[in-house]
Formats: structure tokens, C-alpha cells, sequence
């Protein structure tokens, strides 16, 4: 049977194109699972009928080797046909979920791969902040998924209505935005139309912003650890501890996440085609071409924020992340260039 019509395959993820193209060029014995999970010592992957334990080679498994080769939650992989499970090759990714590790060394990180959807999740509470949401937006249109804002916590909260109106605003129509007791069965039925069978969605966000909580409530019983927030700040204790991707009863698969604390541009991402194309847009109206929206004449950015179509603060983080990425590229550029030199400079006599 092919893995085009493996429906066991189809309950994780796998899409059919894929399925065929990889199913094709498989060994005799090897077969197809997805990372669900990884852990210091290894990962948990599922072939569809099951979750359990696989091993990779060094060349794979390295801390600190190429992150494109590592496997990441989300990840297809090929399964050696001998025992122990071992992972022998990831198979090219349909994007992912990256940022820069925290830490001072430009080190690149795989959130989760080859999802369809972000599920950017916000509590209504003093977790909310737009700027953050712009960030994860960012994050999201470059791994190429479809981006939805769920706003958690309404029912807790005396400002959620507001807030959700002004999360629309300034994130305009194409952006899905939702507010949501996450605890609430009613919930599964408003983000069934982001979770068609077949969709793999990460969940993103602060600590305690109730990824894990959305999770439980999507799948019908309470598998992911939650935690109360503090009373002061409403931060998270940071409860979950892995990413793990989970099957949901409605055909989806869900990757929940540990909230994190610092988001690092890769030095890749596109600002002016996707989350800023508004700032692009109306840049287009300046009267100079190379107009730096300071103090020409004409400036159609100026003049939108003096109006108050452009809130200020979305400006300032716009130039903010942009100088962020330029120092990201940068590193990145510094790094591959210590890397080619590295593995040109000829090894010692007698080795
Ligand atoms: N009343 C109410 N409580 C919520 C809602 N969403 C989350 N909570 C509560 O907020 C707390 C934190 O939720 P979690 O689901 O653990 O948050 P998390 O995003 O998974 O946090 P980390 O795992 O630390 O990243 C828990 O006590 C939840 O019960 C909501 O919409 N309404
Ligand atoms: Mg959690
Ligand atoms: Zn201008």
C-alpha cells in the first residue's frame, strides 16, 4: 500500500503529494514517521499507529551541528528497517518555525516544521501587547503558514472587547482574529475552520497565555500540564517544557508549545511583502523615491501617522525589527563565512 493511501499517515499530517513523492523513494524496509517530540536523548515519533521512541546518528543528532539536518518537532523523517527506530534522513521541510537561540552565538532554531497554520495565541490580560503579536506574525509568514490571532481570556477580563477590536485594527482584514475563553468547549467549534483534517497548526506565545489549556479544550480531555498565571503580572510559570505534536480528534494535528521568553529574527524574514506591506504601501506615495521618512518633504509615512492612520508605535517597531534583521544577516553572513574557511583549511600532517 502507498502512503498516498495510508490513511494512518494521513491522520499525522502527512499530505498526499508528498506522501507518494517520498513512499516512491524509500529502501526496501525503511519507512515514514513524524517527530512528535524531542528530548535530550532522542525523539518520539509516530508512523501513524503509534508513538514511540527513535534514535538518529551523531551526524544528525549533534547539539550544535546544521539545524537543517537536526530533526525538529513536525519533522518527516525515514525510519531504518532494523531495530532499535533510527532515524537515517529528514525530508525536505515545507517550511518552519525559526528564530535565533537565546545566547550570544548566532544559532538557529526550529520551533516546529512544516506547519500550515500559527495559532498565535495572547491573553486579553496584561499579556496583551501588539508588538509582540507583529513579531510572532513575522515568524509565521516566514515559515509561509497562515497566521490566526487567538485572544485568550475573555472571559477574565473587562477590556477584551476593545482590545479585540483594536487587534483587528491594526492588523487589518487578512488576519483571522479571535477572543476566547480557551477553557470553553465552545471554543473547538470556533477554530474548526483553521483545523481542517490534514492541517498542522502550532500553537505560539507567552507563558501562560493558555496554549496548553486550548490544547486540552481542542482535544476534548486534559493531556497538556497547565498552570495558574501570577496574580501581579498575569506572567506564566512556564509549564510546558517540550514541544509536542498532538493528533486531534477532528483530523488536525496540534504542535503546543513552551512560552517563550525571547523571539530572535533569523535575518531572513520579509517585512515589506507580509506583516508591513501597509508601511510598503503608503512609502510608495512619498514624493522622493528615497525618501527616509524623516523630514522630506511629501512624505506620505509622515503624513499617515500624523493623521493617525499609522499608530507611531507600529512605525517604531517596524524600524526596529528591520535594523534587527540587518544585524541577524549580518551574523549569519559572519558565521557562514568562519564556516567554509573552517572546513577549507587543510587538516594537520600525520591525521
Ligand atoms: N479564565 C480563563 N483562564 C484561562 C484561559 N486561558 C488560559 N487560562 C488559564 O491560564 C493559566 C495558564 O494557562 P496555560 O494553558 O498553562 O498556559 P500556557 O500558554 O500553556 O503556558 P506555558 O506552558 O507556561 O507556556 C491556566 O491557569 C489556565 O487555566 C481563558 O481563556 N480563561
Ligand atoms: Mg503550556
Ligand atoms: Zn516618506
Amino acid at each position: 500500500m502507498s502512503a498516498g493511501s495510508d490513511p494512518a499517515l494521513a491522520r499525522i499530517g502527512l499530505k498526499p503529494d508528498l506522501a507518494a513523492a517520498w513512499q516512491a523513494d524509500l529502501a526496501a524496509g525503511e519507512r515514514l514517521a513524524r517527530v512528535v517530540a524531542q528530548h535530550r536523548n532522542g525523539w518520539r515519533v509516530d508512523d501513524g499507529h503509534g508513538e514511540f521512541a527513535a534514535g538518529a546518528p551523531a551526524a544528525l543528532s549533534r547539539p550544535g551541528g546544521d539545524p537543517a539536518r537536526r530533526p525538529a518537532v513536525g519533522d518527516w523523517v525515514v525510519l531504518a528497517p532494523q531495530l532499535p527506530p533510527t532515524i537515517v534522513r529528514v525530508l525536505p521541510r515545507r517550511g518552519a518555525i525559526r528564530r535565533i537561540a537565546a545566547g550570544d552565538r548566532h544559532v538557529e532554531q526550529i520551533i516546529a516544521a512544516n506547519v500550515d497554520r500559527v495559532l498565535i495565541v495572547t491573553g486579553l490580560d496584561d499579556d496583551w501587547n501588539p508588538r509582540r503579536i507583529e513579531r510572532y506574525l513575522v515568524l509565521a509568514r516566514n515559515a509561509g503558514a497562515d497566521p490566526v490571532v487567538v485572544l485568550t481570556k475573555l472571559d477574565k477580563t473587562a477590556h477584551g472587547a476593545a482590545r479585540l477590536v483594536e487587534t483587528q485594527q491594526l492588523l487589518g482584514p487578512e488576519v483571522p482574529v479571535l477572543a476566547v475563553n480557551a477553557k470553553d468547549p465552545a471554543t473547538a467549534e470556533r477554530l474548526a475552520p483553521f483545523l481542517a483534517p490534514g492541517t498542522t497548526a502550532v500553537l505560539v506565545g507567552s507563558s501562560g497565555a493558555g496554549k496548553s489549556t486550548l490544547t486540552n479544550t481542542l482535544l476534548g480531555e486534559s493531556r497538556q500540564r497547565t498552570a495558574e498565571v501570577r496574580s501581579h503580572d498575569s506572567r506564566g510559570r512556564h509549564t510546558t517544557t517540550h514541544r509536542a505534536l498532538i493528533p486531534l480528534p477532528g483530523g488536525a494535528c496540534l504542535i503546543d508549545t513552551p512560552g517563550m521568553r525571547e523571539l530572535k529574527l533569523t535575518g531572513d524574514e520579509a517585512l515589506d511583502d507580509t506583516v508591513f506591506d501597509d508601511i510598503a504601501r503608503l512609502a510608495e506615495g512619498c514624493r522622493f523615491r528615497d525618501c527616509r521618512h524623516e523630514r522630506e518633504p511629501g512624505c506620505a509615512v509622515r503624513d499617515a501617522i500624523e493623521a493617525g492612520r499609522l499608530p507611531l508605535a507600529r512605525w517604531q517597531h517596524y524600524g526596529k525589527l528591520r535594523a534587527e534583521r540587518e544585524a541577524a544577516a549580518e551574523a549569519a553572513r559572519a558565521r557562514a563565512t568562519a564556516r567554509t574557511a573552517a572546513t577549507r583549511r587543510p587538516s594537520p600532517k600525520g591525521r
